[in-house]
């Protein structure tokens, strides 16, 4: 199997680490369409994003969420998805709080961070930051008790440390969330996920400037669904417009 992935992409950490959590062999690809316009990832992903999965045959998975779906039904040992019909769809609902929500909000910061000379990066940085911390709340809230979002580790919790741990980054102290806190603890234990990290510091070390970790070689940011959608609602229609009015905002292919 290959998989196209990139290092900082937590769509593409969750979906390496399920693979190295199952411990199915493959072959790591680094992608990024927005950055390197390589065109190879267009025949596994149609919208253009990592990751995406080639099977031994040729056959393509896109999207984290349905590769996940995909090696559990196809390497169901060791599970990453509870046997409850409730539990998993909590679980189902947690991956989509981190893909959905969190995703966005910390976008909308690290586009501010990139864009820190706009008028509204002061507002859009303080406003990503007070609504991470309403959603690490929820999570905290989510764990009730158990060690893992779903009793034993699941899909929940590889999507949701690809976030938590960037709370530091944002300025946030998870210390008055001690059960997020303690999980957060918990996840470092799993080799996949150390795995990750040690991926992850790598990559990061060779980031010097923001800007170039988001932006192509034209100036264009990728945008799409809820990351499109944060900005609108939280009031930066204006920052929107500016960024499309002025060629800097691209999007996935048409059609998919
Ligand atoms: N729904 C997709 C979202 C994947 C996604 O947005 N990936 C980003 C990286 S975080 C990407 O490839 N963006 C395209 C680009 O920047 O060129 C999934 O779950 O896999």
């Amino acid at each position: 199997m290959k998989l196209f992935t990139f290092a900082t992409s937590p769509y593409a950490r969750k979906a390496r680490m399920a693979l190295d959590f199952k411990g199915i062999p493959y072959d790591p690809i680094e992608r990024c369409y927005s950055l390197d316009r390589k065109h190879d990832l267009l025949s596994a992903s149609p919208r253009a994003e990592v990751p995406a999965l080639v099977l031994d045959d040729g056959r393509t998975i896109a999207d984290s969420t349905i590769i996940c779906e995909y090696l559990e039904d196809a390497f169901p040992d060791p599970p990453l998805r509870p046997a409850d019909p409730y539990e998993r769809a909590r679980m189902r609902q947690i991956e989509d709080l981190c893909d959905r929500a969190f995703d966005a909000v910390s976008y909308g910061y690290w586009i501010a961070a990139a864009r820190k000379d706009v008028p509204e990066a002061g507002a859009m940085t303080a406003a990503a930051r007070a609504e991470f911390t309403l959603l690490l709340e929820k999570l905290d809230r989510q764990l009730d008790g158990r060690d893992f979002f779903c009793g034993s580790v699941s899909i929940a919790d590889l999507a949701a440390i690809c976030y938590v741990p960037a709370a530091g980054a944002m300025g946030i102290d998870i210390a008055l969330m001690p059960q997020l806190k303690a999980w957060a603890a918990r996840m470092n234990k799993i080799a996949a996920v150390r795995e990750d990290r040690k991926r992850l510091v790598a990559a990061l070390s060779k980031v010097h400037d923001i800007t170039s970790e988001l932006e192509g070689p034209d100036g264009k940011v990728h945008w799409r669904d809820s990351r499109l959608e944060w900005p609108v609602r939280r009031g930066f229609i204006d920052f929107v417009a500016r960024e499309f009015r002025g060629g800097k905002m691209m999007f996935p292919p048409e059609g998919v």
